[in-house]
């Protein structure tokens, strides 16, 4: 059986994801047929409607009734209440919000609860190998930021961050996500960096973060226990993390990206100074129909000003839930 893979685009646990399904469902003698990724905001009226032709898996985001196999981890996958109603946990679908990585729950999935068995076509007796073991460790760490400090997470310590830094801060490329994928199910992440597209990737965005370091300073706000990023028209290497970075007593970061038409606002938790009961993902949703977990969550804006406005608001709801 062939699976179009959907996963989430330009995001390392979104690609690894896909890399780690891929490897078990080869195990069992299936295949993918296409690599479709999905980024935030997603067209919510298409999605509804959307009568996949071939064989859905989905992985690392939203739900979707006619998938065959679906993981995922963020609480707010669910833009129908019925889906989520009807929806159970089974063999083939899973979702479960305190795994720190899709990568993670595919892997904790198939090798515990439901181990290959000896005589599927290539199931390896032994186990999964050590690289897959590994590809799943990174991602648990590196999707919930599970670093020591800010400086550590926009380090370059290992090979996986190394891979996750080629792909962040790029505009997501099919191309270069299948490359990924594929190499990731099937070479260790040591053997994968030294591939030349992965390198040339990261070392573009070494050079990028130097240079990008100064400008997000200048465009940092601390209002109150929000540290807020202003004027982000170009995506700015390192951005993610560059905030907790300068500014370590924050507990919450807001920042305004320009995505295409939209002006995005991603907020986040500080991880190394964390607010005692964040309830992001769930409150952006609510208010603004956006999405993402309770550490972190965006909401989209066609108007720059109301995304400015609402940014300001956004600091201050916070402010009051530290
Ligand atoms: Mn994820």
């Amino acid at each position: 059986m062939r699976y179009d893979i959907y996963f989430h685009g330009g995001c390392f646990d979104g690609a690894a994801s896909a890399a780690m399904l891929l490897y078990f469902l080869r195990l069992r003698g299936d295949d993918y047929g296409k690599f479709i990724p999905l980024t935030h905001p997603i067209n919510k009226k298409w999605w509804k409607k959307l009568k996949p032709k071939n064989q859905m898996a989905i992985v690392d985001i939203i739900y979707h009734p006619k998938a065959a196999i679906w993981f995922d981890h963020h609480p707010t996958t669910f833009i129908d209440k019925k889906w989520e109603k009807n929806f159970k946990n089974d063999k083939n679908h899973v979702l479960n919000d305190g795994s720190p990585s899709c990568t993670g729950l595919i892997y904790r999935h198939f090798t515990k609860k439901f181990p290959p068995k000896a005589d599927q076509p290539l199931a390896e007796k032994i186990g999964p190998p050590k690289r897959i073991k590994n590809l799943a460790h990174w991602a648990d760490i590196i999707d919930r930021a599970r670093f020591g400090s800010a400086k550590e997470a926009m380090g370059f310590g290992s090979a996986a961050l190394r891979i996750a830094k080629s792909f962040v801060d790029k505009k997501p490329s099919l191309d270069y996500a299948k490359l990924l994928i594929k190499a990731l199910s099937e070479k260790p992440l040591a053997f994968v960096e030294k591939f030349k597209p992965v390198r040339t990737r990261f070392l573009k965005h070494k050079r990028d973060l130097k240079k990008s370091l100064p400008e997000i300073k200048k465009r940092l706000v601390l209002r109150g226990k929000v540290v807020v990023l202003y004027g982000m028209e170009k995506r700015l290497a390192g951005a993610r993390f560059a905030s907790y970075y300068f500014y370590p007593q924050a507990k919450y970061s807001v920042r305004i990206l320009k995505r295409d038409n939209n002006y995005v606002l991603s907020v986040g938790q500080n991880p190394w100074n964390p607010p005692k009961r964040p309830m992001i993902g769930q409150y952006l949703e609510k208010k603004y129909g956006g999405g993402g977990h309770s550490v972190a969550g965006s909401a989209a804006f066609t108007k720059k000003s109301d995304a400015l406005r609402e940014a300001l608001n956004i600091a201050d709801y916070l402010n009051k839930h530290v």
